[in-house]
């Protein structure tokens, strides 16, 4: 029990501010567990981040060249890098990450550093950049730019000396100077794994230096540095739970630990969301004979509900074609893409419901604020309680089948446990298989289940590490368009 001076004490910032007394006793939840920093809140707002593959195996019709490729070999006939980011605000996707360098270590860029870059083809007589290009474009659309530079590199012989830690620096600092703001950084650990913590601990220190805002894509050796983490799979799929909370180990320990990754660790001591890596193609560059091979709607559509919707966000691959176009199927895919989303997701169908909870800790926590979509409003239960039950009485029966739920994330997994049902007459609760015994919460959980027609709409918090702090809870229903084929439910 707090005794009166405590109280006094509590009371005193809000006095001090000017604020009534009694806005002491609704104070805001405590924080339970690891918290996200800024940059970690402001990625997981991006919700979706398109990934670029364009370098010299789009040239060789490889994945993974070994660093042998001629300069000359990289010909674009007709980059344009606002035609990617037009797809991108089409698509509705705000972020977008450039491969300036992958694992065969051709150079996208003039970098001053190497004699292995595009400076060294006749594609626009050795004066191309694609980085600047894409950079403008990004600036021109509004779209945050980051960057892939991969660790590992086949090309040069340097490679995992302390030479290379400098050749490395040095680059990064040419591309987080000479290109504007810079929003990630992706530390693939794929044939990373002679880089030491040493390595990273330097380039690191670049980062932060020089763009304090960047989120790190941090894998392995770099786990210390990580704001994001892989999440184990090339596929797009987050697991269920998928929690932010994990231990820096098994970042580390990747091999071991995939199934870690893919879930988080619900007691994990660091707060590292996974990014859902995946290509909209088998390959992650342009292979002409995958033109019959981009996922459909459908496909993006189940991505989407297991990466945004499982607390994750999305790094979608586009593979730019040999003309430097993202090709028209892959743009119409996403364009689609966008058009379920937001016709989906524009109706709450529990807009206008009653809501009552069990647990209200009351003053500017109430549960209407589940449903008034604002930024800064959110329902809080009383610290006495980390279950709840909150009952939607909709203002008319509904069909759905789609749920939201959004926790407060800047106040740490709170959540391990909830439950929705429903209700015909108002009376009695059916179960929904689909949204029974679910565990982790974050950013952003969505789940797709059978069609139901409910009057009332239930969804029971059954554990948690504190009260639980919810921003949103949201009903809605599939909107596949009709009158387009490509969109039509098989
Ligand atoms: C895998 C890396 O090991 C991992 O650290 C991460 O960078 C991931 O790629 C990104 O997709 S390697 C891959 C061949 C599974």
């Amino acid at each position: 029990m707090m005794g009166f001076i405590g109280k006094i004490g509590k009371c005193l910032p809000a006095l001090l501010l000017g604020l009534p007394f009694y806005t002491a006793a609704q104070d805001a939840p405590r924080p339970v567990g690891p918290v996200p920093n800024a940059r970690q809140i402001e990625w997981y707002k991006r919700e979706m981040i398109a990934f670029f593959h364009f370098g010299m195996n789009t040239f060789t019709d490889d994945n993974e060249g070994d660093g042998t490729a001629q300069p000359e070999m990289f010909q674009p006939t007709a980059l344009d890098c606002r035609q990617w980011t037009r797809v991108l605000k089409r698509a509705g996707i705000p972020s977008a990450i450039l491969v300036a360098k992958h694992a065969d270590g051709f150079c996208n860029w003039p970098s001053a550093h190497t004699d292995y870059s595009l400076k060294y083809s006749s594609w626009r007589n050795g004066k191309g950049d694609v980085v600047k290009e894409f950079t403008d474009a990004c600036k021109a659309d509004g779209i945050k730019a980051g960057i892939y530079l991969g660790p590992h590199d086949r090309h040069d012989k340097r490679y995992g000396t302390p030479q290379y830690a400098d050749y490395y620096a040095d680059q990064l600092s040419e591309l987080l100077r000479n290109y504007g703001p810079i929003w990630e950084i992706w530390w693939d650990g794929a044939g990373a794994d002679k880089l030491t913590e040493a390595f990273y601990t330097r380039w690191a220190d670049t980062v932060r230096k020089l763009q304090p805002q960047c989120v790190v894509f941090g894998t392995k050796n770099s786990n210390k540095f990580a704001d994001c983490r892989w999440n184990g799979n090339e596929s797009g799929i987050s697991g269920d739970p998928c929690w932010a909370n994990i231990d820096l180990s098994a970042i580390r320990d990747e091999a071991q630990h995939i199934d870690d990754l893919n879930k988080g660790q619900q007691n994990g001591s660091a707060f590292v969301p996974a990014e859902a890596d995946v290509s909209i193609r088998p390959s992650w560059f342009y292979h002409t004979n995958e033109n019959g091979r981009v996922k459909t709607v459908r496909e993006l559509w189940d991505i989407y509900f297991q990466s945004v919707g499982h607390n994750s966000v999305l790094l979608l691959n586009y593979p730019p074609d040999r003309r430097g176009l993202v090709h028209e199927i892959d743009a119409q895919r996403t364009d689609s893409l966008r058009l379920l989303i937001d016709g989906t997701f524009k109706n709450n169908l529990a807009k206008g419901a009653v809501v009552t909870s069990l647990h209200p800790r009351g003053g500017r926590f109430g549960a209407q604020h589940l449903l008034d979509g604002k930024p800064g409003t959110y329902y809080a239960g009383t610290d006495a309680h980390s279950t709840d039950t909150l009952v939607f009485q909709l203002p008319a029966a509904k069909t759905f089948d789609v749920i939201m739920l959004q926790e407060v994330i800047e106040l740490g997994h709170r959540t391990t446990e909830w439950s929705v049902d429903y209700s015909e007459d108002g009376k009695s609760w059916l179960a929904i298989p689909e949204a029974t015994a679910k565990q982790s919460v974050g950013y952003k959980w969505l789940i797709r289940h059978e069609p139901v027609k409910a009057k009332a709409v239930r969804l029971r918090i059954t554990g948690g590490k504190a009260c639980p702090a919810l921003h949103t809870f949201g009903i809605y229903k599939e909107q596949f368009a009709k009158k387009r084929p490509e969109l039509a439910k098989k």
